[in-house]
């Protein structure tokens, strides 16, 4: 099968020397990181939901979902327990196709996006609204692998992997920032590897003390 078109080569894939962040290792497999049990949603049980400060709320069906237009991305993936992987290549809906069909209001600045078993977490809408960011469900020419998160998972791979939920239900537009499964339990609100945002340092979780 011939590899599909590349439309976007995300911009963190041509850091040059600067391109693995600090205190990341290269793996060659792809590592599967889940709280809890892998859930396993059928085409007919999934539904994509887009709520809270929009002018247009969304609900998609499977095949709704899959009818909206794709676009292929090649990326890096950063997890925050160190690993990173270079050139995958993802095809789905970008964020910003969501974006246009729902109209966020003006007060919406924060979203969170949610997975199932009970995950969520929350991005500053600027970086959702990127134009490499997006909802897929290929990797390399095939379905999204449901240990990675199929059949839909999200993707922001300038950010820490965590931002990325796997079996993605769901994007709430909100305008406050709201601490989602991992920010609640010390990951940082945003999560940029280059500047190793691993951890929250607000009061209650730093950890110098
Ligand atoms: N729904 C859901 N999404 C999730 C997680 C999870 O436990 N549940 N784990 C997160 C974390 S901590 C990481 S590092 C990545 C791992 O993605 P991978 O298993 O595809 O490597 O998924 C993120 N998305
Ligand atoms: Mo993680």
């Amino acid at each position: 099968m011939p590899s599909p078109a590349i439309d976007i080569v995300h911009p963190d894939t041509r850091r040059g020397a600067d391109r693995v962040p600090p205190g990341q290792k290269l793996v060659s497999g792809w590592p599967v990181l889940t709280a809890g049990a892998t859930p396993f949603i059928t085409k007919k049980q999934f539904v994509f939901t887009v709520s809270g400060l929009v002018e247009q709320p969304l609900e998609f069906t499977w095949e709704q979902f899959l009818a909206l237009p794709t676009v292929t991305m090649k990326c890096d993936l950063h997890c925050v327990t160190t690993w990173s992987r270079l050139d995958m290549t993802f095809r789905g809906v970008a964020h910003a196709e969501i974006i246009r069909r729902c109209r966020p209001k003006p007060a919406a600045k924060f979203v969170l996006v949610t997975g199932e078993p009970g995950y969520s977490t929350n991005l500053p809408l600027t970086d959702f609204a990127r134009p490499d960011t997006m909802f897929t469900h290929e990797y390399e020419g095939g379905p999204m692998p449901v240990p990675h998160g199929g059949p839909l998972r999200d993707l922001v791979p300038h950010l820490y992997l965590w931002k990325s939920a796997k079996w993605a239900t769901g994007v709430e537009f909100l305008a406050e920032d709201k601490a989602g499964f991992w920010e609640e339990r010390g990951y940082h609100m945003r999560g940029d590897p280059w500047k190793e945002e691993r951890y929250r340092d607000d009061p209650v979780f730093r950890k110098d003390f």
